[in-house]
């Protein structure tokens, strides 16, 4: 090829390359931090539940001293399936098992310490609660998490670096002995007296430096590298900064971790308040997880079974985690025989039929969607992309166009009540405030309006009858990226 060949041919690829560019648009460019594949499967959970269950079930405490006898762990009927059957009925994704409380009682046969169902009269020390749970789950398709409290009342060398060898061989044997773990979860609770091996006393310990986390949270990285990292601080999942299910009104999925700790937080600052909102901007993805207890307590008490919240109270709850975009983790503890309570159980139920009979029918589902910007002009940023409310699309517009309005027309009056928003989570948290229209009498009229979206925003109100409904984005930093903007009605 001659000099004057080669550069026309060069001048040809180059321009079909610019024009190809020019086209084909590329997706928008991630916002800030984003959640790894397992705290992107932990979020998607939503409804997630936790088992308190430990010698305080029998002695009718709530944190044990550490001096229990082992013979009080005798559950007279445990039902490991009944468990799981009422979690799963109850639309919960995953189970969370106190493995070990405060008290160092530990639900497993551990090697390492005689302080367990081994030494139990239940099915004569032959017994493993934690095989059980996590048996069921795995076989009825649910995820099992564990609970390993740091602190330990009973271990005569709590407080002593010993201590650490002893409660990291436990998590070794609790993630290979157990099967997939999908959360382990690290309480921040650091109370100070207890039995600690007959010693009687209130030993205190420096919760910045003592546990050494990082080498604790590689041991789960290494053997189950799919699991989420709960603690006051993450790293995967953050606590939501009170023990009442509720995420805060405005709740960021990013947080500033390097200031908190499990049981730590910013010196003189609001530890608990910024746990509830998160950080924005925020250095790093750790998303608010809500525990909250079906009962008063954590653990089983007769006295309180009739104190179990009703299913509208359990909606509520809902409402104000699931639907601020954090995870709900629900208590319902076993009771003596080793089963959930019937009135546990009956409220799970309605509240879970509750829940189906709005969330089963989506009253957009029809709608057409026109948006006045649409990225690229590609089907795969369209505006109907959100009615479809699948998790892997989402609507998008050009890089500049950060307050755009997406309409969705109904075709005919509708009435709802609840509207659910999503984000497109892989590229981040991007929309820092919304409202929300109704179309009524030839103009539009503002029923509702937000801040943070992220996982699942729910807004919940009067019924509201029109034909057409706006989304306005009224601040982000970037252009907005929305899998899905559905409308429901709650049932009475
Ligand atoms: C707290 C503990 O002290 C409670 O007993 C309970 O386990 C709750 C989930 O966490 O920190």
């Amino acid at each position: 090829m001659n000099p004057i060949h080669q550069l026309t041919l060069a001048v040809a690829t180059l321009v079909t390359a610019s024009i190809g560019a020019a086209f084909a648009v590329e997706p928008p460019t991630p916002y800030g931090p984003v959640p790894s594949p397992r705290q992107l499967a932990w979020e998607q959970m939503e409804f997630v539940g936790f088992l308190h269950f430990t010698v305080n079930t029998f002695t009718d405490k709530e944190w044990g001293d550490g001096d229990e006898s082992e013979k009080v762990f005798n559950p007279t009927d445990f039902d490991a399936r009944q468990i799981v059957q009422v979690a799963k009925d109850g639309g919960m994704k995953e189970l969370i098992l106190t493995c070990k409380h405060h008290d160092g009682f530990c639900l497993w046969p551990s090697k390492f310490t005689e302080h367990s169902v081994k030494n139990s009269p239940w099915k004569n020390g032959r017994g493993d609660v934690v095989k059980e749970i996590s048996d069921a789950c795995h076989r009825d398709g649910l995820k099992f998490g564990v609970y390993l409290s740091p602190w330990d009342r009973h271990q005569k060398d709590y407080g002593h670096p010993e201590y650490l060898t002893y409660y990291r061989s436990e998590l070794r044997e609790l993630l290979t002995q157990y099967g997939p773990i999908s959360e382990v979860w690290f309480d921040g609770a650091n109370g100070g007296s207890g039995f600690y091996g007959g010693a009687h006393e209130i030993r205190t310990i420096d919760n910045k430096t003592y546990y050494d986390w990082p080498v604790t949270w590689q041991i789960v990285r290494d053997l189950q590298p799919q699991a989420c990292l709960f603690s006051d601080a993450g790293p995967d999942a953050r606590w939501v900064g009170n023990e009442r299910g509720l995420a805060g009104e405005t709740c960021w999925a990013t947080l500033n971790a390097s200031e908190f700790g499990p049981g730590y937080g910013p010196a003189g600052g609001d530890y608990a308040g910024r746990l509830n909102s998160g950080d924005r901007p925020g250095t790093q993805w750790v998303p608010a997880e809500c525990d909250v207890s079906i009962r008063p307590g954590w653990f089983y008490h007769a006295s309180e079974d009739a104190k179990v919240k009703t299913p509208r109270e359990l909606l509520d709850l809902y409402y104000h985690s699931v639907g601020r975009g954090a995870v709900l983790l629900l208590n319902i503890p076993p009771d003596r025989r080793g089963q959930i309570n019937e009135n546990d159980a009956k409220s799970l139920h309605e509240f879970r039929r509750l829940l189906d009979a709005t969330f089963s029918d989506n009253l957009a589902r029809h709608a057409k969607a026109t948006a006045s910007n649409t990225r690229g002009d590609e089907s795969r940023f369209s505006p109907q992309n959100v009615v479809a409310g699948h998790r892997n699309n989402y609507w998008s517009t050009g890089d500049f166009v950060t307050t755009p309005e997406l309409v969705l027309d109904l075709g005919q009056p509708v009435t709802f009540n609840v509207v659910r928003l999503r984000e497109y989570l892989p590229l981040g948290q991007r929309v820092e405030s919304f409202a929300l229209d109704q179309w009524k009498a030839g103009r539009w009229l503002e029923f509702a309006a937000g801040t943070s979206i992220g996982n699942c925003r729910l807004i919940r109100g009067r019924p509201v009858t029109t034909d057409k409904v706006r989304l306005r984005i009224l601040k982000a930093p970037v252009c907005p990226a929305i899998s899905e903007l559905s409308l429901f009605a709650e049932k009475p």
